[in-house]
């Protein structure tokens, strides 16, 4: 019986295994469709923001490029999707999008529990609050008895509820899900504070109609690393998605960027420039890429600190203000300068 039973799970198994074997890559459906599915969040300053002529950018946005980039040669081809916040892990999870980068925070459950892969960070966060100037707060320890706004979807409720705790203070969480709920909430004085990751306050304080009426608190409560997340059970795409972020990270290490990556191709400064773009040994073949997979995430959309300095300092000369985060001194300056930016080699 039990032999049985055994020999038809093994025939089951068998019959299984053409379709797994025939079900197309994520690279392979990519590539046939000609564009990157890329889950983004709502537009909002900073991390995904669309121009008045319908393009979209920004910091997350970037990654969303320079996966097409390194793809397709094109970082043009992606088509940007927004889902509400509270589905966009099972969205993702269900084949909706090849990748989701709309600063979502990588945790054990996340990882283990959702059928989706963390890939690598793109940026350092943490959670912050922020309160009216005209309350006299200036520290998130006055905050007890407070009401603050937040989203019931994101890490931010139970980092509360931790930070609370630890503080032996109370905070009563009034959640909505929806941000311009939220933040009308919290203009009209419906909660004390608002709370979400910090380069979040940065570009809800940008929406609001006085910026500088309002501030944020010095204390920043959780470790928010930020990157993409990918469907579970597929490695080289998982690899993929790691690796044009280690890319980008690279180039800035190695002197590579937008401006001059025609020049060093032209004439390569060393060997490590020249295997990065191409001009000798095989980095691309394990990823199934081309030869200029880095060349052209470099040449279309930018090194790390490039698109740091576009979307989360100061913004480009003449274009849309950044964020102004200063980068130096925080975690998302590079390892060489104290930070926590450090892409693994590349041999
Ligand atoms: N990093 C935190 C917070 C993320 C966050 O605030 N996400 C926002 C921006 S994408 C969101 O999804 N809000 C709901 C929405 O935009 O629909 C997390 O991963 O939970």
């Amino acid at each position: 019986m039990k032999f049985l039973y055994a020999k038809a799970l093994g025939i089951a198994a068998l019959a299984l295994m053409p379709l797994a074997a025939n079900a197309a890559s994520t690279l392979e459906q990519v590539k046939q469709r000609g564009s990157v599915n890329c889950q983004v969040g709502r537009p909002e300053a900073g991390t995904f923001m669309l121009s008045n002529d319908g393009v979209w950018y920004g910091r997350d946005v970037a990654v969303c490029r320079a996966v097409a980039a390194a793809v397709l040669g094109d970082a043009s081809k992606v088509q940007f999707q927004i889902v509400a916040g509270g589905a966009r892990f099972t969205s993702l999870a269900n084949g909706e999008s090849d990748l989701m980068v709309r600063a979502a925070t990588n945790t054990l459950k996340r990882e283990t529990q959702l059928g989706l892969d963390f890939t690598t960070v793109n940026f350092y966060d943490g959670q912050g609050f922020m309160v009216p100037k005209s309350s006299g707060i200036k520290s998130a320890l006055e905050l007890d008895g407070a009401t603050v706004c937040m989203d019931p979807g994101t890490t931010g409720v139970a980092n509360v509820a931790d930070y609370a705790s630890r503080n032996k203070i109370t905070i009563k969480p009034l959640m909505f899900q929806d941000r311009q709920v939220r933040l009308a909430t919290y203009l009209k004085g419906g909660c004390d504070a608002i709370t979400t990751d910090r380069s979040g306050l940065a570009s809800d304080r940008a929406s609001f109609p006085v910026p500088e009426d309002h501030e944020i608190l010095p204390e920043t409560i959780s470790k928010e690393p930020l990157g993409a997340f990918v469907r579970q059970g597929d490695s080289q795409w998982r690899n993929i998605v790691t690796w044009v972020v280690h890319a980008m990270v690279t180039a800035e290490e190695i002197g590579l960027t937008s401006k001059n990556i025609d020049e060093m191709k032209a004439h390569p400064q060393s060997t490590d420039q020249s295997r990065f773009m191409g001009l000798e040994g095989d980095l691309n073949v394990g990823l199934g890429l081309s030869p200029e997979w880095a060349y052209n995430i470099i040449k279309h959309v930018g090194n790390y600190g490039e698109v740091y300095e576009l979307y989360m300092g100061k913004g480009p000369e003449g274009g849309p203000k950044g964020m102004d985060i200063p980068r130096a001194g925080s975690l998302n300056a590079s390892y060489r300068d104290g930070g926590l930016i450090f892409a693994p080699p590349f041999n």
